[in-house]
């Protein structure tokens, strides 16, 4: 097996590109020095010469560590810099504002490098990034905002320090690396995407950085995202959004990582692309024989398909449309790979049924944001045809839909399988006297604790306007009601503060099981009844069905 060494390589060079990262940006500070004296104070042939130098430097190393975008920049600006090195060339207008502007490229792209690093080089499942999964820190400066924050992030079960300087949580990241640092832009020491940027990256690799402001213009958003910010939430800050980005970044909530279909008849560059997505996290599998890509595509279930154009049986439009064939295949976005430069052959290969096309060689650290890029649109897309828009919830068909397939399964296996319907109480007299908007957080905080409290393997869907259903396989009646009161327990303590006052919700719920009840619709009706007798009995309880007639 070469497999560990191979893993070991990769770290070893991960490990590289971060301490390259970490000293970019004085690299092109001092760029930007001498370029500047250059071309401010005298125009002088040494100067000129250490200016080149300093890019050629960057434009060679950015390469080797992979960052195609900074060696493309620095390549650009190496070449006009090379114009003016022949003799008697002086510089006019046009030519300084050309410079000025590759200059400006090449910073660019070195700060996305870095915020792309922050993301994908140290992902935040990495070990020895993070020291406490549950601990956020939190930098503020308004007190209301801070508090509630500190507070509600508590209920969920967060540990929360709170800075209200970015001065204070520099300190504090040298000592421990929270799970995720929640910061505002407008801080009393500065600009908050400002100040991350000029910190040491390795300080906050791993952390989740979630920017809260209330700007929502577009300069700031992307000033954030430059700075290496995961998610951007605005003021007044909806404490359901924040809960639902801090779980998935604490793996809570883990998204199931990307499977990649890697279609191509040399092996050794299916395997390269399968090494280099698989360092990002993702499962990549090889076919080398385009004749056996259907099985794959039917077994493996990949979320895209990476697919050779020039292949011996047949070549990847030939493949491509065959796959678009079955209803089932034509929403996996197809993306080819090829050497193949002539744009006419290009369209003509996407017009059979491609999504797109990367040109070989293509550098790892394309490949991967290209790839993942292109399968968060199409998992997006997918869970807009089927979640619910409020709580990224199945939907009430799609909720039936999987009952009925965990019932066949349960039937087939003999194991028990327990069904909840969950109902909140009094939900209207919560929007009569809040507001919707109030009551809409209280549906998306229950949605947050139903998921984070069930097993991975729960299946919980938004059943009807304030209504859920939760399915759990392998369980019995006893324990999925155990389970639910739990649930029930912690929602009842999840405070909400709101400019009328604060106020606290519950939930009724009715529990049915398998083998108890068979039939998907003589469970669902049975959970219904003992829904109905707990809301009957006084409400914020959990009632099992009765015993089989
Ligand atoms: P009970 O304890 O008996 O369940 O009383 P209830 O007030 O919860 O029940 P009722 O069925 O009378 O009212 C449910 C309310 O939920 C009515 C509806 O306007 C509101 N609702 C349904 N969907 C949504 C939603 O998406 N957002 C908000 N804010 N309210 C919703
Ligand atoms: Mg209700």
């Amino acid at each position: 097996m070469t497999e560990p060494s191979a893993m070991e390589l990769q770290r070893r060079l991960r490990g590289l590109q971060e301490e390259y990262l970490q000293q970019l940006p004085a690299k092109i500070r001092s760029l930007v020095v001498a370029w500047s004296s250059l071309k401010d104070q005298q125009w002088e042939r040494p100067l000129l010469e250490s200016v080149y130098r300093l890019v050629h430097g960057v434009a060679g190393s950015a390469t080797t560590f992979g960052l195609a975008q900074v060696s493309e920049a620095a390549k650009e600006l190496e070449a006009l810099l090379a114009l003016a090195r022949v003799d008697d060339f002086t510089p006019d207008q046009q030519y300084f504002e050309d410079v000025q502007s590759s200059v400006l490229k090449l910073v660019n792209a070195s700060q996305r490098a870095r915020a792309t690093a922050l993301k994908v080089v140290a992902p935040p499942d990495a070990p020895a990034v993070s020291e406490s999964a549950n601990e956020v820190y939190v930098v503020e400066g308004d007190d209301h905002v801070a508090s509630v924050v500190v507070a509600q992030l508590g209920y969920f079960g967060y540990e929360v320090r709170r800075f209200e300087r970015f001065g204070g949580v520099e300190q504090a990241l040298r000592e421990r690396r929270p799970v995720a640092l929640v910061m505002g832009i407008e801080l009393p020491d500065g600009n908050g995407a400002e100040l991350l940027t000029a910190l040491d990256v390795g300080l906050v690799s791993g952390v989740a950085v979630v920017f809260i402001s209330s700007r929502d213009d577009f300069a700031t958003r992307l000033a954030a995202v430059r700075a290496g910010g995961a998610a951007y939430l605005t003021k007044p800050l909806d404490v359901a959004a924040l809960i639902d980005v801090l779980d998935r970044f604490a793996g809570r909530k883990p998204e199931e990582a990307y499977r990649i279909l890697i279609v191509d008849d040399s092996a050794t560059l299916a395997n390269f692309y399968k090494l280099t997505l698989e360092q990002a996290g993702m499962v990549g599998r090889v076919v080398t024989n385009p004749l056996e890509a259907l099985a794959h595509l039917q077994e493996f279930n990949p979320d895209l398909v990476l697919m050779d154009m020039y292949m011996p049986e047949c070549t990847g439009a030939e493949l491509a449309t065959v796959v678009r064939q079955f209803t089932v295949f034509l929403s996996i976005p197809i993306v080819f790979l090829s050497a193949e430069k002539n744009l006419e052959r290009q369209q003509e290969a996407m017009s059979l049924g491609g999504d797109d096309f990367l040109t070989k060689p293509i550098q790892p650290d394309y490949l991967v944001s290209a790839v993942a890029s292109r399968v968060q649109r199409a998992r997006a897309l997918r869970s807009i045809m089927y979640r619910d828009s409020l709580t990224g919830l199945l939907n009430h068909t799609e909720s039936k839909k999987q009952l009925d397939i965990q019932l066949s399964r349960a039937i087939r296996s003999q194991m028990p399988l327990a069904v909840a319907m969950v109902d909140i109480d009094h939900f209207k007299s919560v929007n009569d006297t809040y507001g919707h908007p109030v009551g809409d957080r209280v549906i998306r905080s229950l949605s947050l604790l139903l998921q984070q409290r069930l097993r991975k393997s729960d299946i919980v869907g938004r059943y009807g306007g304030e209504e859920f259903i939760a399915i759990l396989p392998d369980t019995p009646l006893e324990a999925a009601v155990k389970v639910m009161d739990e649930v029930r327990e912690a929602f009842s303590k999840v405070e909400y503060q709101t400019p009328q006052g604060t106020f606290y919700a519950s939930f009724s719920c009715g529990v049915a099981a398998y083998p108890d009840f068979a039939g998907l619709d003589r469970l669902l009706e049975q959970a219904d009844q003992a829904l109905y007798r707990a809301k009957k009995a006084g409400r914020n309880r959990v009632n099992s069905a009765g015993e089989p007639v």
